[in-house]
């Protein structure tokens, strides 16, 4: 993929980036993207899965969702776009990288201090008491998992529609938007808030806003430019002009 000269130059110059990732920069490890036709779940719209009512109502159901998730996510590898992002850490001092995915692949691909706007999927805890689950006796459960100290029903520790986003993580991303100088919108549909609202905070605050995406999304008109394409080739590609300018400066 070519990139643009002024993209080019944006982020040759880079001193502070701040990333946003979505469902899309996993897609490419193979774990479905939540919006679009392999976005459904036995016709269900993430929507009508991801909240507190639906688990009190249909726990079965919402827990073999995440079960048949964590499943995926079990099998599959972080990949060229998530190692890239590792990579970038490494190359730039002020750098952060906010996610609303609960897939933990950042982590296993390196990433340190991933801020997790929505949870993550490999943690449990009660809705009673609020102790954590434990892996062993969420596989021993028959469908759905019970508190071993309470009896209480155990969840997933995400964020569902209608939660609070964990408040210290979420200020985090929102303090690193106002201060980046270059902002990476990855592979999200910007439909869901407040995460959505972080690249436009950067932007106000005069940050170059670029989004990675294969389709125009609901924040295009919003951005200082997209890149049509995928998260796993362009990530690299980006990773290669800031070497470049970190070998050209050091020499
Ligand atoms: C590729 C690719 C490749 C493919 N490379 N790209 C303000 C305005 C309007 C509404 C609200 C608002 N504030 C709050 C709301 C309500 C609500 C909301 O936003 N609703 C909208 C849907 C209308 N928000 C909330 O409720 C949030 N809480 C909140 O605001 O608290 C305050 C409050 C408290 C009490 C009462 C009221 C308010 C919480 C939101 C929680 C979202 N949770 C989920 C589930 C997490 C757990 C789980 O994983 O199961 O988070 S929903 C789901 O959507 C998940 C995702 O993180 C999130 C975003 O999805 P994402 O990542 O963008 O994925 P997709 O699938 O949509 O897009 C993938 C993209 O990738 C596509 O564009 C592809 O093209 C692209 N792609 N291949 C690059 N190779
Ligand atoms: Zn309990």
């Amino acid at each position: 993929m070519t990139i643009p000269t002024p993209v080019r130059e944006c982020v040759s110059k880079a001193e502070s980036i701040c990333v946003l990732t979505g469902a899309g920069i996993s897609a490419e490890s193979g774990v479905p993207t939540f919006r679009g036709k392999e976005g459904l779940w036995k016709k269900f719209r993430a929507e009508e899965l991801a909240n507190f009512d639906s688990f009190l109502r249909n726990p079965e159901l919402v827990w073999e969702w995440y079960s048949y998730r964590k499943k995926i996510i079990n099998e599959v590898q972080p990949n060229p776009g998530h190692i890239a992002l590792a990579e970038m850490q490494r190359l730039i001092r002020d750098f952060t990288l906010v996610t609303q995915n609960v897939d933990n692949l950042h982590s296993r691909a390196g990433s340190r201090d991933v801020l997790e706007l929505h949870g993550n999927i490999t943690r449990s805890y009660c809705i009673r008491c609020r102790k954590a689950a434990f892996e062993e006796s969420l596989s021993k459960a028959e469908k759905i998992p019970v508190c071993e100290f309470c009896g209480g029903l155990v969840r997933p520790d995400v964020v569902w529609f209608g939660e609070y986003l964990p408040a210290a993580a979420f200020e985090e991303a929102m303090e690193s938007a106002r201060r980046c100088d270059l902002f990476l919108c990855v592979g999200t549909s910007g439909v869901v808030y407040p995460a959505a609202s972080i690249p436009l905070t950067a932007k106000e605050h005069g940050a170059f806003v670029l989004e990675i995406n294969p389709e125009y999304t609901d924040l295009s008109s919003r951005v200082s430019d997209t890149l049509i394409g995928k998260a796993g080739e362009i990530l690299p590609e980006l990773v290669r002009i800031m070497k470049k300018e970190h070998n050209h400066e050091s020499a």
